[in-house]
């Protein structure tokens, strides 16, 4: 079995999958395809990723892509705690999963994109301030939801806030005011101070 590889630059939605790689342990191989420089568009990776994005994986042939994709089968497979198994939390992990991608990544690229990541003559102020307003009712619910145990689910740091916090990094890049959002900052920064997220994060690399 050869090594794992993850394929796309730490500076990119690959980061989810290599947060998510570091919690677990797992040896692997990262093959840096960026999203901007042709490298994700060649034969050869479009055999892994026909969509020709970042990330996607070969685990011992398995080709998969698709962030939140990727991430709940690498817990579930490799699992070390962070997948929790009972139909009820699979069912909760993916709510969150696939609620994140719908409700929150849209708005969140969008603030960091026209704050910081485009030239600063290509920055549109009021798509970034549009962002922001959009996110107000998606954090309003995450809020509610960390309010009780300070986790998604259960009273533990799982698959499910590795997820939703992958996420929302771009939102706090962006300096999206969380000061309405106390549950969510605190945890939020928790998150992403754990070692594994520290590692995979392109401020490192
Ligand atoms: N929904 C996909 C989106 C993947 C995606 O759009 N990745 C960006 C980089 S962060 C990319 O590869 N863009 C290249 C392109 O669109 O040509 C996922 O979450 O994996």
């Amino acid at each position: 079995m050869g090594k794992m590889k993850i394929y796309g630059v730490p500076m990119s939605r690959a980061f989810r999958t290599l947060w998510m790689a570091n919690e677990l342990g797992l040896d692997y191989e990262n093959v840096p395809i960026h999203f901007a420089d042709g490298t994700a568009k060649t034969p050869e990776y479009l055999a892994i990723n026909p969509n020709g994005k970042i990330p996607a994986i070969d685990d011992d042939g398995l080709k998969l892509w698709e962030s939140m994709a990727i991430n709940l089968y690498l817990a579930k497979k490799y699992d070390k705690g962070l997948w929790l198994t009972s139909p009820e939390a699979e069912a909760q992990t993916m709510q969150w999963s696939v609620w994140v991608m719908a409700e929150v990544e849209k708005p969140a690229l969008a603030v960091l994109m026209n704050r910081f990541f485009r030239p600063e003559d290509q920055r549109d102020p009021i798509a970034a301030a549009e962002g922001e307003k959009q996110l107000q009712a998606p954090l309003k619910v995450l809020d509610q939801a960390l309010a009780k145990t300070g986790y998604l689910i259960g009273s533990a740091f799982s698959v499910a806030d590795l997820n939703v916090a992958s996420v929302l990094s771009w939102a706090k890049a962006g300096r999206v005011d969380m000061s309405a959002y106390p549950h969510v900052d605190k945890w939020l920064t928790a998150a992403l101070q754990r070692p594994a997220a520290v590692k995979a994060s392109p401020r490192r690399s």
